[in-house]
Order: C-alpha cells, then structure tokens, then sequence
C-alpha cells in the first residue's frame, strides 16, 4: 500500500500530530483504493447489498451499500474500505505453503502475514512436517469429523464476529448437539462485562438505544472509546448533536485528536474542510479509575439537587443503598482515586444533570479492567440516578466491536445462554442437552494448557494473538490435538498457533461473497439481511472456497447422520432462518425475512418506557466500590529502584490503521506515532525518568519484554502509556474481572528503562 504523505500534511499540525481527526488522509484512503486498477471490483464490493465487514455500527445491508438504517446515505467510511480491499487481494498462490516451512512464515509481521492474500485451498500442517500442505476436502472432513468423536468436554470452538448469524447459530447448535458448552467467542475478551452489567441490571445486555434516539439525544457521554478510528460513522450523530447545541463529554486518558475536532467526508461543506468540534468537556482520568469518576459525578449530582428521585422510587431497585454509598464516601478519596478535579467533575455533572436526553455510550477503556462490571454499573446507575434510562433519545450504550459480535450472542454463541434459549434447543433436537459449564476464551486457553482439550474449532479470528501473554497461548493451543481454523485470510495465528497433531486453514467466502443470503445484527439492534454474492477468487484455476454454513452443515451431517434436524438442508440458509424464528425470543420477524426482505429491530431490546425485562420490571442498581489502583515497584521487575526507569500503566489497544489483530499499515498518524514499536507516554513522566523523545527503551510487563521501542510524547494522562495490539501481547499476562473473564488490556502495569539505564 502506498503511503498518504502528501495529503496527509495538509491537515498536519506543525508538531507531530495533526490538529483534528478524520479529514484528507480519509479521503486519500478512499482515492488510492478505489481509484487503483481494482478499484472496479472495490465499487462493487461497495454497492453490493451486505452489511459492512468492519464495526459494529453496522452501515449498509439491504437498503444498499451506503445507508444506515435511517436510510441516510454517504455512511461508508474508510475503515469499510480497508477491511473490504484486505478480501478482495490475490489468492495465495499454489505452491506458496510448499515453498516456505513454518519457521519461515513465523518470521512474518501481522501485516506481511495478511498481505500474502486471500487463501482459497485447505491446507494442514501435520505434526511430522515442518509445513503446510495442500489437501482435499475429502480429507478435510474425514481427519475433522474423527477430531470430533472426543468426549464432549474435550471439545471447544472459538468465533470472532465477522461471519454471518446462520453460522454462528449452526455453530452452537452442532457443538450443544455433541454436549459440549465450550463456545467462547472473541466477545469475551471485548464486550462480555457489559452484556454480564447490564443484563443483571435491565434485563438485556445490549444497547438500549437505537439509532434514532441519537438524533434526539442532547447529551452524549462517550467514555473509553476511540471513536473516529473504530466507529468513524458515529462521529457524524456527534457532529450533529454539537450542530443542535447538545454536548459531548468524553472520558478519555488520552487525547484523541478526533473526539476533540473531526473532519467528517458525510458533511463536505460544513464540516470536512473546517472540522467540527466535538468534545464539549474532556476528562483525562487515571487510567482504570472510570468508577471513580462516575462515583464523583453521582456525588455531585446529589449535592446539586440533580437526582430525579421519582424516577428511583418507581423504576429502580436498590437506589437507596447507592446513594447511601456515595454519600459516605469522601470527595478526596474519589478524587485521589481518579486523578480529576472536583470541578471538572461537577461541570460534566452539570451537563448531565441539566440536559434532558442524555446517551451514555462506551467501549474497551471501560470494558478492558479488572473491574470492569463495576464500571458498567456505575456508568448505568449515573444513567439511572438522572432518569436517563427507558425514555427516547436516552439511555446506555455500549458501542459492540466486531461487525456481528452481537449476532453471535444473540445466537446462543456464548457460555451463558438464557435458560429459555436452552429449553428451546432441546426441543429442537429432542434431546437433553448439558448443562456443564462451558469455556470462555480465557478458560479455554488455561484448560487447553492443562491439556485438556483435544480438538479446536476456530470459526473466524486469531485466537492466538488476541490473548494476552502470547508465550502461553503458543504453550496451549499446542497442547491441542486438532486446531480447525476457517479463515478468510492468513494471520499470526495460523503461523504460531500450531496443534500438537494436526492444523487445518479452511478458506472461507467472505461475508458479500457467500452464494446464499446472511444476516447479521448491528450494535443498534439492527437486524441486515445481506444479499448472495459472487467471489473473484472462484474463477481462478486451483481455488476451493466454501461458506461456513457448507462447512458447518457438511461437518453436522457425518457427526450426526440421520438425526431430528436434517442438517445438509440447513445448507439453504433460509430453514436456518426458521430455526433461529423458532427458538431465539425476540428474533421472530427473522422467519419472514427472505419473503419480505424487511430489515428490523430486534423486538424488546431498545426502551423507550422504564419497564425493563427484569422479574419486577425495574432497574436493579448496584453499589461500585473504588477501584484500588496499586502498582508494582521497579524493583518488582527486578530493575533496580534508582535507575533511568519508571512504572507505567499501558493501555494496549489499536493504531488508527489496523483491525484487532490484522494489521493494515504501519505507524499511527492521529498520535503521532511513525511505527508500531513505539510507546506513547506524557512528557512529564519521559523527564522524571530521564528520558528523551524519540530515545529507545525496553518495556518489560509480567511475561516478557519488548526492545527498541521509541518514546513518543502525547497528550496522555501522566502515569499511563500507549502501545498497540497484537504485539505487546507478547509481554504480559492480564487479571482477569472473574464476573465476565475479560482481561485487563487496558492496565498493564509494565516498567520501561533504558539500556544506558546508569544508576542516577
Ligand atoms: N478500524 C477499526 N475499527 C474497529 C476495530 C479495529 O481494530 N479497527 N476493532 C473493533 C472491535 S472488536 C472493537 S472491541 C472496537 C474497539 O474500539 P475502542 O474501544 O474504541 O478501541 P481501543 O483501541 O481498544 O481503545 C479505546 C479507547 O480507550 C481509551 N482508554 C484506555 N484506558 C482507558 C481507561 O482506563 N478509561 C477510559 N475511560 N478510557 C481508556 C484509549 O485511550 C482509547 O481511546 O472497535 C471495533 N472497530
Ligand atoms: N492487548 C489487547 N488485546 C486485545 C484487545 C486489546 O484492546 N488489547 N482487544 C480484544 C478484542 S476487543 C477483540 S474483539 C479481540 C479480537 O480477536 P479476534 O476476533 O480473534 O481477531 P481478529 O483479528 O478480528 O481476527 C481476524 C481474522 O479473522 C478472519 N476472518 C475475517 N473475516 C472472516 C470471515 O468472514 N469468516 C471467517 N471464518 N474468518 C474471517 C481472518 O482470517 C482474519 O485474519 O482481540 C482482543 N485482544
Ligand atoms: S462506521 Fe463501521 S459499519 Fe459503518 S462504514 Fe465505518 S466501519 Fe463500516
Ligand atoms: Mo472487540
């Protein structure tokens, strides 16, 4: 890929950062691909009626390429673009796997790995090899359906959100139909204290607002989110609640240059050559301390006479006893905690507590924390506290990831599946099912290095490289007899992932190529159907796509032979769409889909009136304690206290141009980072140290250390630091919040000194 320079120096500040998001590098992105010589099949890719691969957010589906839901156009962003022109690459040629032994292919970055193109035949690499080879799909599902005849607890899937909901529900479908609940999914490393939060609270774990009520919102708190990167086209609902005098509060330990002015392509005029404002009030806290802030913002609230206590007492569990919590707790112990001061915290609670709609919105800085639930639920009872939930333009608002990562929980794709769901199922196939707790991805991985897993069906992602501590996610999945994994496109995980016995990548059509109808369910509850598709790859010579519902059907079918469910016909997605009618709540309007072609919203998930799915229909609050935000000592990484050396807290997380572990191009322009080695920290902690910008230092977390890395000075909280995924991976091992088992990516407490590191 070509580099964006000169466009990009257009809207460059003089130092090293540009001085707003989005604008000209966005548009350069969209002419260098779409203007290239595949820029023909990119177009139609664009226009083709299929949901976006990329976000959550859930732009196009059937009402064509560019529309949200609204049937407002120009929503496509750069990042659709980028994820689009990554599937439409070159298939991997013939004898490339037999040319290069593994030991080679391990030598590869996340973005060479992907750059090698789309894979289009099986391939396995068997434990006496040092290689992938070609084989044939008979060979495929012979040595697949013998890994599966384990016993049921041996057996384990994981799934990322990319594919479609009818192979997420076969997929859990198949595994309950062999007894086994080990489905974890890439959800559990992202969203899971969210759905966990809310659910215990409302009912239902996700978003309760819809599109629309963000255009009647007057109020957004956006709060651990790198929006303008990874939901670009939420940017323009911020834009426009700026235009009509609403606010925007953002809970950030960074600066992102995007939250605070953003140039969007949507709104050519007013806009994109000016850039809008949108931050109203930014708030940089201590790393991990949102349950502060939001402790000190329901204190303030109390103390300004701005709890709506009708609300409470009608609609909500439990509130006395938050109140009581927050009233006893000192304002310096919260401030202290947080980092903020108290006057920061009574504006954004004024601007709370006076606007009439407020939307609280967030994603991994909330999620990504050891304490993470607790941050929902103090996000929830501020909502709450304020009657901001259950009302139109108003409500929380978890912003999802992967493009169908809700899909899939919708599906049953998860270790806790409604008990409703589960009763279904076993009418379904007229068998009990087990009720043996399955694994999440986390569990999974510590199981797996018990050995005591046997075979591993990766439907989608990179399992490997998603967890942290890398050393030991190698250890496991090695300790597995059989990986399966059906992919779209190479990656780390394929190269360093390896089974004990036999490791299998099966190609897969890509979501706008499969030659049946999907559907897939946006972060709004948005239910898009996508239409059939045609691939480039099925006309070159020697290429052996198939969609995972073949796959999965196919698989099901020599498992289960003659069974209640006739697999092989699921094969025609629409009869996967009648199962998902029948035993999904709320899903029911899937059955009429593919005659009425009528895209919708998933029934009893957004709350216009405070009646929540709860047994007494109230919101049940929750008190949240202070977080407790040690940190180790140098010398706990045996780093002697008085040298040039400093505790930090990373936040590890994406670079504008990558998509989770996939990386797209190299460096980040929005903060200044050139390349991916680099570690983003506040200039005052640089200085404490003794360091300069730009010098080389080592980072060293819990399980290992990164070299070389160039300091780069930022507008970051003191005290924390910034580096990229998949990469720093490799350098700690992350507690995990035992109520969902989603790691803490976002406080890594790691020391970082330099190699002339003279006792000072
Ligand atoms: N282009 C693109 N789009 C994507 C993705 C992608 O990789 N690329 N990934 C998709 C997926 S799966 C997901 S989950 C989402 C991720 O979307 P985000 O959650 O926006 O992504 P992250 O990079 O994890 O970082 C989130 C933000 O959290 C902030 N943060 C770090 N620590 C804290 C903290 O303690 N408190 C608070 N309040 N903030 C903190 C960081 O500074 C950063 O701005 O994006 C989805 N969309
Ligand atoms: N340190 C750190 N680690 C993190 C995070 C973090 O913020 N910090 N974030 C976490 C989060 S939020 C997430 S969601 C995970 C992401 O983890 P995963 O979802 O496991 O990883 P991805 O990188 O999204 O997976 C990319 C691969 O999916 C495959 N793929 C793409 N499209 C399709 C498709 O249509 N079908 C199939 N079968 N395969 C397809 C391609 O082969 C591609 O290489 O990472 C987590 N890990
Ligand atoms: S905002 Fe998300 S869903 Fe919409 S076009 Fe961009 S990447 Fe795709
Ligand atoms: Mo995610």
């Amino acid at each position: 890929m070509a580099e964006l320079t000169p466009l990009e120096t257009t809207s460059a500040s003089s130092g090293n950062q540009p001085q707003m998001g989005g604008g000209f590098p966005v548009i350069g992105y969209w002419a260098e691909k779409t203007l290239d010589l595949k820029g023909g099949l990119l177009w139609k890719t664009l226009l083709h009626k299929s949901a976006c691969l990329s976000c959550a957010w859930g732009t196009g589906g059937q009402k064509g390429g560019f529309q949200n839901e609204d049937e407002e156009n120009l929503q496509r962003c750069a990042k659709s673009v980028e994820a689009i022109a990554s599937e439409l690459m070159e298939p991997i040629p013939n004898h490339f796997f037999e040319r290069y032994p593994i030991l080679e292919l391990q030598k590869l970055s996340s973005l060479e790995a992907d750059r090698l193109g789309r894979l289009s035949f099986p391939v396995i690499k068997r434990a006496n090899s040092d290689r992938y080879e070609r084989i044939t799909w008979t060979e495929v599902y012979e040595i697949v359906t013998k890994a599966f005849q384990k016993s049921p607890e041996c057996l384990a899937s994981y799934s990322s959100g990319r594919s479609s909901n009818e192979a997420a529900y076969l997929l859990q479908l198949l595994m309950r139909s062999l007894g086994s609940n080990n489905l974890a999914d890439c959800s559990d490393l992202c969203h899971a204290p969210s759905t966990v939060g809310l659910k215990q609270m409302f009912g239902s774990g996700t978003s309760m607002v819809s599109l629309a009520d963000l255009k009647q919102s007057d109020c957004i708190v956006m709060i651990g989110s790198n929006t303008p990167a990874n939901h670009p086209r939420l940017m323009n609902e911020l834009i426009k609640l700026r235009d009509r005098g609403g606010k925007v509060i953002i809970i950030n330990p960074l600066i992102e240059v995007g939250l605070v002015k953003f140039a969007s392509p949507a709104y050519p005029i007013k806009s994109f050559l000016k850039g809008s404002d949108i931050s109203s009030h930014y708030i940089q806290p201590i790393s991990g301390s949102d349950t502060a802030v939001f402790l000190g913002i329901q204190k303030a609230l109390i103390e300004n006479n701005l709890v709506n206590y009708d609300f409470l007492k009608q609609y909500t569990e439990d509130w006395e006893a938050v109140i009581e919590q927050v009233r006893s707790l000192d304002w310096l112990e919260i401030l202290n905690t947080c980092g903020v001061s108290r006057e920061e915290i009574e504006i954004a609670a004024k601007m709370i507590g006076t606007s009439q709609r407020v939307i609280f919105a967030w994603a991994m800085g909330i999620t990504q924390h050891s304490n993470a639930v607790d941050n929902v639920f103090s996000i929830a009872n501020t909502a709450l506290l304020t009657g901001n939930a259950g009302k139109e333009g108003a409500g929380t608002m978890p912003i999802r990831g992967h493009s169908n990562v809700q899909g899939f929980g919708s599906m049953g794709v998860t270790i806790i599946l409604k008990e409703e769901i589960m009763q279904a199922l076993e009418k379904l196939l007229q068998r009990p099912l087990s009720r043996v707790q399955g694994y999440d991805t986390r569990a999974l991985i510590e199981a797996s290095d018990r050995h005591q897993i046997d075979t591993l069906l990766c439907l989608g992602g990179n399992i490997y490289a998603a967890n942290p501590d890398s050393t030991q996610s190698k250890r496991a999945l090695g300790n597995i007899e059989t990986v399966i994994y059906i992919s779209t496109k190479p990656n780390l995980g394929h190269f360093h992932g390896l089974a004990k016995e036999n490791t299998l990548i099966l190609p897969v059509f890509t979501r706008f190529e499969n030659p049946h109808k999907t559907t897939t369910e946006s972060g709004n509850n948005f239910v898009r159907l996508n239409d059939e598709g045609t691939s480039h790859l099925s006309q070159r010579e020697g290429t052996e796509l198939i969609s995972e519902v073949e796959f999965l059907t196919e698989l099901a079918d020599r498992l289960h032979g003659d069974d209640v469910v006739n697999w092989r016909s699921l094969q025609d997605t629409k009869y996967i769409r009648q199962l998902i009618a029948k035993t999904i709540p709320s899903y029911e309007k899937i059955g009429e889909i593919d005659h009425s072609n009528q895209e919708f919203t998933i029934a009893n998930r957004i709350f216009h009136t405070p009646k929540f799915p709860t047994t007494s229909g109230k919101a049940h609050m929750f008190v949240t304690p202070l977080p407790k935000l040690d940190l180790p000592t140098l010398s706990s990484f045996d780093i002697p206290e008085h040298t040039k050396a400093i505790v930090l807290v990373l936040g590890t997380g994406r670079s504008y141009s990558q998509h989770n572990t996939v990386v797209y191009k190299d460096g980040d322009y929005y903060r200044g980072m050139p390349h991916r080695n680099c570690i983003l920290m506040n200039r005052t902690d640089g200085d404490r140290a003794g360091f300069r910008e730009h010098q080389t230092v080592t980072v060293k977390g819990n399980a290992g250390k990164m070299e070389e890395v160039e300091i780069i000075y930022g507008q970051i909280r003191e005290g924390s630091a910034l580096m990229f995924y998949p990469e720093v991976n490799a350098i700690f091992s992350a507690p995990i919040d035992e109520r969902c088992g989603t790691p803490a990516f976002k406080r890594v407490p790691v020391a970082v000194y330099s190699a002339d590191s003279a006792p000072i």
